[in-house]
């Protein structure tokens, strides 16, 4: 690797920044924000040709956000919560993505945030403290800071079937679909994946194509999410008492305004709890999984909401086999992340609708016509791929990233990734981490806003202290993992090859991804961390300097 001092020589391409941040999505567009706020100059760099992150991307049929559209919203700005109107319970991606495009037009922020460029390299030049930057246009950006906020879901599974070059039709995945609708009037087609994604886009797609062929490998649990239009009263409920509710949102495990109303399904007898559930089922979404507490933690608990949910495929699905198929079994329920779903079992009682067990019939390789499975030869117009993602760190390591003495990131996690609070990496000094391995379970924007602000904490400390470089130590990061895997080991997550293990792509570390410990608990940590000057982080005045004690 050529040093990054030598080969970055200031030219007319070259542009000089405070802060540069990678993607332009929910946490990108909020650091631009804060960034200017704080009067440090930002530019954000977008692949795309447009704002909006996982919501510009994932344009399926049926795509619609599982949290509710008034909780999946900014909280940094009274004035925008108290104008935008939200139409819907659980708001499309279309309106989520107008959000997105409006925040920017709000605030300004468009000009600082550069779009089709892809940040290809950054390079820590350990003489000047800063970071050199490359882009695929031929750019070279110097910036102080950097802040990583490409997406934890955003860079697709590559579709592992061979002969995909032999298919003579349409082939989509729905992480990837195109701007222009996808026209299935007529059309024979087969989707791919039952995740979150396949789940919502497999009703859609059934209604308007004239036969669907579901290949699914592990059924999952879903939850109806029972989507419907937001009166006037509610949305002016929700706004007089705006304030009130994030405030609890802040404060609760999960980032969101709901507390479970039971410790435990032990605490309830057999008619209690379906009593309970039945009701939480009829309204609901998140309501039914924020029930009970203990169900990811409590084996007994896990078992009883995962045979009420089992139940209710059955009453659904009007083919016994075809019910039996479609029900999780031989692992917990929430241990996959749980799906939200508008008529996803009924789907299956439609004429248009066959369901294949790809571990029973695998995929054998795709044709000119379509796919072999091990039993049969079946003949597609449009192929859609709802594969999942290379979760976390895919969009991070797509980057090219070296920092103190040439350390790459990609080497340095080849075990697995590895970080302080989610935020840091050891070796990789002011660079930050948005939403990237570490860090709690992702409910939404609060959680973007936190990781931002509390970036925003140490750099505006590293500006009050004349601090050239703030870097985690190793230790620190060392504690972090234990305390992910400790976490991680008394819940049922464990139990069930997933994405938050890296389980899901193959050649991937097995690592666990996230911290299982609260969006609250995980507050408190990071502000102990500020309060008590980032004790975990090696604080720098000058590039061979550090100032905290002991270093
Ligand atoms: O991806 P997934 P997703 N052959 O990884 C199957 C968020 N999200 O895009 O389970 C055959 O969950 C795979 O099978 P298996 C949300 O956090 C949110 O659906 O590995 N099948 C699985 O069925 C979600 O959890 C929203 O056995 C193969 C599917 O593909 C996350 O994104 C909406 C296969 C992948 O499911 C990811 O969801 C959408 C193969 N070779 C997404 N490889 C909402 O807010 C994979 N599969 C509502």
């Amino acid at each position: 690797m050529a040093s990054s001092s030598e080969t970055h020589e200031m030219t007319a391409r070259t542009r000089e920044l405070d802060l540069l941040v990678v993607g332009a999505g929910f946490g990108g567009i909020y650091a631009v924000y804060r960034a200017r706020q704080m009067g440090l100059t930002v530019r954000a760099y977008e692949k795309a040709d447009g704002v909006g992150g996982t919501w510009y991307y994932n344009r399926y049929p049926g795509a619609r956000c599982d949290v509710e559209s008034i909780d999946y919203s900014y909280d940094f700005s009274d004035e925008l919560q108290q104008e935008w109107v939200w139409t819907e319970k659980y708001a499309g991606q279309a309106e989520i993505l107008a959000y997105a495009e409006h925040v920017v037009d709000r605030f300004d922020l468009g000009r600082d945030i550069q779009l089709s460029t892809l940040i290809t390299r950054l390079d820590y030049d350990d003489d000047r403290c800063r970071w050199n930057v490359e882009t695929n246009r031929g750019e070279l950006i110097l910036a102080r800071w950097v802040l990583l906020a490409p997406g934890l879901l955003s860079v697709p599974k590559v579709p592992p079937f061979p002969g995909l070059d032999a298919f003579r039709g349409e082939w989509h995945q729905t992480s990837r679909w195109p701007k222009e609708p996808v026209d299935f009037e007529g059309k024979r087609v087969a989707v791919i994946g039952t995740g979150s994604s396949g789940i919502q886009t497999i009703p859609v797609i059934a209604s308007e194509a004239a036969h669907l062929t579901v290949f699914q490998r592990t059924p999952n649990f879903s939850i109806p999410a029972r989507n419907r239009p937001l009166t006037d009263e509610e949305r002016r409920r929700v706004k007089a008492t705006y304030a009130e509710r994030r405030r609890y949102a802040w404060r609760s495990g999960g980032g969101l305004p709901r507390a479970p109303a039971f410790e435990s399904a032990a605490d309830l007898e057999e008619d209690e709890l379906e009593h309970e559930l039945q009701s939480r089922w009829d309204i609901g979404g998140l309501d039914f999984l924020y029930q009970i507490r203990d169900f990811r933690t409590n084996l007994e608990s896990n078992a009883r909401i995962a045979e009420f949910v089992r139940r209710k495929i059955r009453e659904v699905v009007d083919d016994p086999t075809v019910a039996e198929m479609l029900t999780p079994r031989g692992y917990p329920f929430g241990a996959k992340r749980p799906c939200f779903d508008t008529n996803y079992w009924a789907t299956f009682n439609r004429q248009n609708v066959e369901l294949v067990d790809v571990n029973a019939s695998p995929i054998v390789n795709f044709t000119e016509h379509g796919l072999r499975t091990s039993d049969r030869e079946c003949e597609f117009d449009i192929i859609v791929f709802a594969l999942g993602f290379d979760a976390y760190t895919g969009a991070i390591l797509d980057i090219d990233i070296h920092g103190r003495d040439g350390r790459s990131l990609r080497e340095y996690w080849a075990d697995g990734a590895r970080t302080y609070l989610g935020a840091s990496v050891a070796g990789f000094p002011n660079l930050f981490l948005i939403a990237g391995p570490g860090r709690p379970v992702n409910a939404g924007l609060m959680h973007h806003e936190h990781a931002v602000d509390w970036a925003m904490g140490l750099i505006e400390h590293a500006r009050q202290n004349e601090l050239v470089e703030v870097e985690a130590r190793p230790e620190a990061e060392d504690e972090w993992d234990r305390r992910i895997e400790e976490a991680a080991q008394l819940t049922v997550y464990p139990k069930v090859k997933s994405w938050y293990w890296g389980a899901n792509i193959d050649g991937k570390p097995r690592k666990f991804l996230v911290l299982l410990q609260g969006f609250d608990v995980y507050q408190e940590i990071a502000r102990q961390e500020a309060e008590q000057e980032y004790r975990g982080f090696t604080l720098r005045t000058s590039a061979n300097a550090a100032v905290m004690a002991g270093t």
